[in-house]
């Protein structure tokens, strides 16, 4: 039994096997590649894949865009690779691989038969021509106890402090060389930017409308600053110059957020 369905995915699914992935479907229900077709030999095991059609098949009258096939049901036309076969069943359309939704990192540049995947400025295109890594330095964690802020460079476990003496630092989170953290201060809840690891420059940038910051998301491209306010049970977004609206009110205490990119 374990001979069983062993050309499982040549047999199991008649109905998937189709010309558009170079794919014939033999008399017998039996899935071949295209290109064993009227080769002169029998693949599909009941020769359906043979016969006299294949010579009758004209490729010329075909007009194939790209390329044409002979099958003993008449010629077929097919594409190279990374294009597709129009709905005329000629011409062949390139796939813009850019609409695959994660197909690239970070930017996608799509090309007639294919497409590339390059990375912003201070990144590296990994081996897997699709995943961009920081150029340079070690992966800095940041966290906050409730009376302070604390870095620490991952790889030598080297720890610093970004701030200290504070009164309820909760949320916390950083984008490059700026660091965010919610605190109370003088009885109300802010949200703090401190700007470089050392000798650094602090500014308390949201001051109004909160009550109780729990998360914080920056967006590293426009720096808008998001949070969860586990006290106005809402979620609120503050442009860089501290502009801030309401994004989503009438959650239920909302505490962790994350953004992607
Ligand atoms: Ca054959
Ligand atoms: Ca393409």
């Amino acid at each position: 039994s374990d001979e069983w369905n062993c050309s499982a995915n040549k047999t199991s699914s008649a109905s998937d096997c189709k010309t558009e992935k170079s794919q014939y479907l033999c008399g017998n229900q039996r899935c071949i590649a295209l290109n064993a077709v009227c080769n002169k030999k029998d693949d599909c095991g009941d020769g359906s894949d043979e016969g006299a059609g294949c010579t009758s098949s004209n490729c010329t009258s075909a007009k194939c865009h790209h390329e044409c096939q002979a099958t003993p049901k008449g010629s077929v036309c097919t594409c190279k690779p990374g294009y597709t076969l129009q709905n005329n069943n000629r011409t062949c359309k390139d796939i813009d691989e850019c609409q695959i939704y994660g197909i690239c990192d970070q930017e996608c540049i799509n090309s007639l038969g294919s497409y590339k995947c390059q990375c912003q400025e201070d990144y590296s295109l990994l081996n897997d021509k699709k995943t961009c890594k920081a150029r340079g330095g070690e992966a800095t964690l940041t966290f906050s106890t409730s009376t302070s802020v604390k870095g620490m460079y991952v790889d030598s476990k080297i720890t610093f402090t970004l701030a200290i003496n504070l009164n309820r630092a909760v949320a916390v989170t950083t984008n490059d060389d700026v660091t965010y953290w919610s605190d109370m201060e003088e009885n109300s809840e802010t949200i703090v930017r401190e700007i470089g690891f050392h000798a650094s420059r602090r500014e308390v940038i949201v001051t109004t409308g909160l009550s109780m910051i729990s998360g914080i998301a920056i967006d590293w491209i426009t720096e808008n600053i998001y949070f969860t306010d586990e006290g106005y049970n809402r979620i609120g977004v503050c442009t860089n110059d501290t502009n801030c609206t309401v994004l989503v009110n009438g959650l239920v205490k909302p505490t962790g957020i994350t953004l992607l990119p």
